[in-house]
Formats: structure tokens, C-alpha cells, sequence
């Protein structure tokens, strides 16, 4: 084909010398065994050989013989432009002085960008190296300060100070600064106290003093939080409640008691509670307390034995405490106030434990309950105990698919062992997973009646 006096190449037989491209085809030919790839590269070899030299070339490519693989949007030329047509510089091949070479080359209606053919109506402009769209808003700093658009295309981009809309945050997604909304990290203490932490870990700690459960760890520009919680015995020494919350927030000092009421930097004061000039309030709802600041922490405490830090996603890798540091990731939640991983639920919960400022001699932490002996244990996982939770069908059926029950199932039957059984604890059990299905939206059937779980439920709210 090379050398053929009537093939593809003859026109160009009088510029390049034909003979040494024959030679080297032929001899890798003969070396690797007629490969058709090494063919194609040395027909390639002469041809851009031809081209450089100015010699225009009939196509020696097909379909099937040394078909050039074009990507996407694009096809191939035997003789296209040198300078192709991109988004910056539609017009090149237009003012291009160099002789065509073989190449991809855009189809109708695509321009070349970022080495790919792209629609030319998404070319757009240029800022700081990066390409923008047409009419494209955007975000040029890591702080949602400097809003700016592409007029038109090959533009100036235009940029004017504004700000992400209440209820968002600038975050980054995908590598871009971008308004994002909140959503939230739960943090959930219930039972004798079990830990649900941001990440979703579960942490059996029955210490019955003072312990942190969230607040800000890192310098950050997001407002500072600290979040405790005292807990108490209640007959059984084994187990402990919590007894009360404290919120620190705004140089604030905020404890939400079992009582309708709460003590703001000590003082006494009947709910509703608004402090910090209104960025504070703290108000009944159903059968919690609620403490809401302007930035959207949430803390509700049943006044009883669950209590849930709800924390907006500004906060994210932010936090310690036994809610742990809310970055998404389950296998670092044992971190301790020295950022080492604790060895255990009772190493992590010790460590979190808040030097109390009253003297309170019973605070302490218990040995751990003793494994459940089977026969117990499988009463207790029964669909009459915390197999209610998991029954399907049941009352809890419609919540399966939003919150999976096991880890609630599974503490459910640790206190009911460690309590011998008692009502009261299997009906906060299925109070506090009832809780977390209402929290998420969902509806549940009435599963408590006249002679089970309803008595707790008017104790609390009368
Ligand atoms: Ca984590």
C-alpha cells in the first residue's frame, strides 16, 4: 500500500520517500506476525509524514480497515484542520496556517473542550483556569461570598458580593462551593443509657454521672455548643437514667430538668424559656422538652430517659463527645477527649465523664451486666417483649424501611435482662424506637392500649 504507485499514498511518493516506511513495515510485519495493529501504525508513520510535508492524501481508512476510534460526538477526517475548533477559539480553523492532518474532528454543532466534543451553546466563559457554562451561576470562593454568572459566550464573568439564602450553608459538593441545604445528624440516648451516636454506633454505658455528649471540638467560624447529660440510678445500681441536660450555647448555661421547667445560668424559670436575646428557646412538645437555637441545634430530652442532639450538617467532622465526630465514618467513634480510639463503650464513657461541680458520692460506673442467660434471653426476643419491634406484621412495620429496628431490638432485650424483666423498661423501649419513627415522619399504628405501656405515658404527661 505503501509503495503502491496507485494507491492512497502516491501523491505523496515524490515528496517522502516511500522505500524506508516499506522497509520498516515490512519487518515488523515479519516480526510480529502480520499483526494488524503494527500495519496501521506504520501506514499511520508515512502518512503523517505525507501531511507534515503538505501533501494531501486520499483516504486510506475505513470502517473496518485501521478504523481510528473517535470519542464521543466526534468522527473522523483524513485531512482535518490543524487547529480544531474549540470553545475558546471557534473560529481556528478558519486562521490556521499548518496542513491538515488526519484526526477526531467535532461533529456539526460540537466544539472541542477540555478534550472532549461538548453542544457549543455550553461553552462559556473562563475564570481563575476554569470554564463555566453560559448563563451558569456560580461561586468563586470557599465561603458563598462572590456570586458570579457567564453572560455570554467567551465572556467576561460578571461577580457581585451575595450570600446563601436562610436555611442553607455553603458546603462543597463535587469540588464546588455551593449553597447547600441543612440537613442533620441525630444523636440518640435512651434506655439505661445506650448512645446512638451521628454515625450510628451503638455504645451500652451505664455510668451514672455527668458526661458529654456532644459538642464543637475544632476552631471553627460555627457557633460553640457543649451538650451533657447527668445520669442516676433507679433502683437497679446496674443501670443508670438520665436526670437532666445541660446545654451550654452563647455563653449560656441551660439545664433542662424532668419538671415543666429549666434553669438558665442557675435561676429557675417556668417553660417556655427564651434566652440570648431569642436565639435560645427552650418549650414543651408532646413529651419532650425542646431547646432550639437560631442555628438550628436541637436538643429534646422526654424529661424521663431519652434525649436527642439533632445537629445541622455545618457541623459535620466537627464534633466530640459520646455522639462522636459526626463524619460519616462508624469505625472511628470511640474517640476520646485525647483523640485516641478507647478500647470499649466503658473506656469511651469514662473518658467523657464531666468533673461534677456538686459532690455527688453515688457517681460512679457499675461493672457491666453478666450475659443473658438463653432461656431469659429468649423470652425477652419474643413477639410479647422486644420482638414487637421486629414482628412483621406489626406495630412497627411502616417504620422498618426508615430506621432499621435491630439496634433498638438489641438493647431492648440487654435492659430488659439487666432489669429482670419489667414493664416499664420494655415500654421505654418501644417508646424510644417509636420515637425515632415519629422524629423521621413516620406513622405508626396505636401500640400502646388501656393495660400496656399506657400508664408511663400519663405519668409523664400528667
Ligand atoms: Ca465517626
Amino acid at each position: 500500500m505503501i509503495t503502491d504507485p496507485s494507491g492512497p499514498f502516491q501523491n505523496c511518493h515524490s515528496v517522502v520517500d516511500p522505500q524506508s516506511y516499506f522497509e520498516d513495515c515490512q519487518y515488523d510485519l515479519c516480526e510480529l506476525h502480520l499483526s494488524s495493529e503494527a500495519l496501521c501504525q506504520n501506514l499511520q508513520a508515512y502518512a503523517d509524514m505525507c501531511q507534515a510535508a503538505g501533501v494531501q492524501l486520499t483516504p486510506w481508512r475505513n470502517a473496518t480497515f485501521c478504523p481510528l476510534a473517535c470519542p464521543a460526538n466526534s468522527h473522523y477526517e483524513p485531512c482535518a484542520a490543524a487547529c480544531p475548533a474549540t470553545c475558546v477559539d471557534p473560529m481556528a480553523p478558519y486562521n490556521c496556517s499548518r496542513p491538515c492532518v488526519e484526526a477526531c474532528v467535532c461533529d456539526s454543532g460540537y466544539l472541542l473542550y477540555n478534550k472532549q466534543c461538548v453542544p457549543s451553546q455550553q461553552c462559556g466563559c473562563w475564570h481563575n483556569g476554569q470554564h463555566y457554562p453560559v448563563g451558569s451561576e456560580f461561586w468563586t470562593d470557599n465561603t458563598c461570598s462572590s456570586k458570579c454568572t457567564c453572560p455570554a459566550r467567551g465572556g467576561k464573568v460578571q461577580c457581585s458580593s451575595a450570600s446563601c439564602p436562610a436555611g442553607q450553608f455553603c458546603g462543597v459538593q463535587n469540588g464546588k462551593p455551593e449553597c447547600l441545604d441543612h440537613s442533620y445528624g441525630i444523636c440518640h440516648v435512651h434506655g439505661d443509657p445506650h448512645y446512638n451516636t451521628f454515625d450510628k454506633v451503638t455504645h451500652n454505658f451505664m455510668g451514672n454521672c455527668t458526661y458529654t455528649l456532644a459538642k464543637v471540638c475544632s476552631n471553627t467560624s460555627v457557633p460553640y455548643f457543649n451538650v451533657e447529660a447527668k445520669n442516676e440510678h433507679r433502683g437497679n445500681p446496674r443501670v443508670s437514667y438520665v436526670r437532666e441536660v445541660v446545654v451550654d450555647v452563647y455563653g449560656e448555661r441551660i439545664t433542662i430538668l424532668k419538671q415543666e421547667r429549666s434553669r438558665v445560668n442557675g435561676v429557675f424559670r417556668t417553660l417556655p424559656v427564651s434566652a440570648a436575646g431569642g436565639a435560645i428557646t427552650v418549650s414543651s412538645s408532646g413529651r419532650y422538652v425542646v431547646l432550639q437555637t437560631d442555628f438550628s441545634l436541637q436538643v429534646s430530652y422526654d424529661a424521663d430517659h431519652s434525649v436527642e442532639v439533632k445537629v445541622p450538617t455545618s457541623y459535620f467532622n466537627l464534633t466530640c463527645g459520646m455522639c462522636g465526630n459526626f463524619n460519616n465514618w462508624r469505625e472511628d467513634d470511640y474517640m476520646m477527649p485525647n483523640g485516641q480510639q478507647a478500647a470499649d463503650s466503658n473506656a469511651l464513657g469514662e473518658s467523657w465523664q464531666v468533673p461534677s461541680d456538686d459532690s455527688d458520692p453515688s457517681c460512679g460506673v457499675p461493672p457491666p451486666p453478666g450475659p443473658c442467660p438463653e432461656d431469659e434471653k429468649k423470652l425477652y426476643e419474643s413477639e410479647q417483649f422486644c420482638g414487637m419491634l421486629t414482628a412483621r406484621p406489626g406495630f412497627f412495620e411502616s417504620c422498618h424501611a426508615v430506621i432499621n429496628p435491630q439496634s433498638y431490638f438489641e438493647t431492648c432485650s440487654y435492659d430488659l435482662c439487666a432489669m429482670g424483666g419489667v414493664q416499664e423498661v420494655l415500654c421505654g423501649a418501644l417508646e424510644a424506637y417509636a420515637d425515632a419513627c415519629q422524629a423521621a415522619g413516620v406513622t405508626l399504628l396505636p401500640w400502646r392500649n388501656a393495660t400496656f405501656c399506657r400508664e408511663y405515658l400519663c405519668r409523664t404527661e400528667s
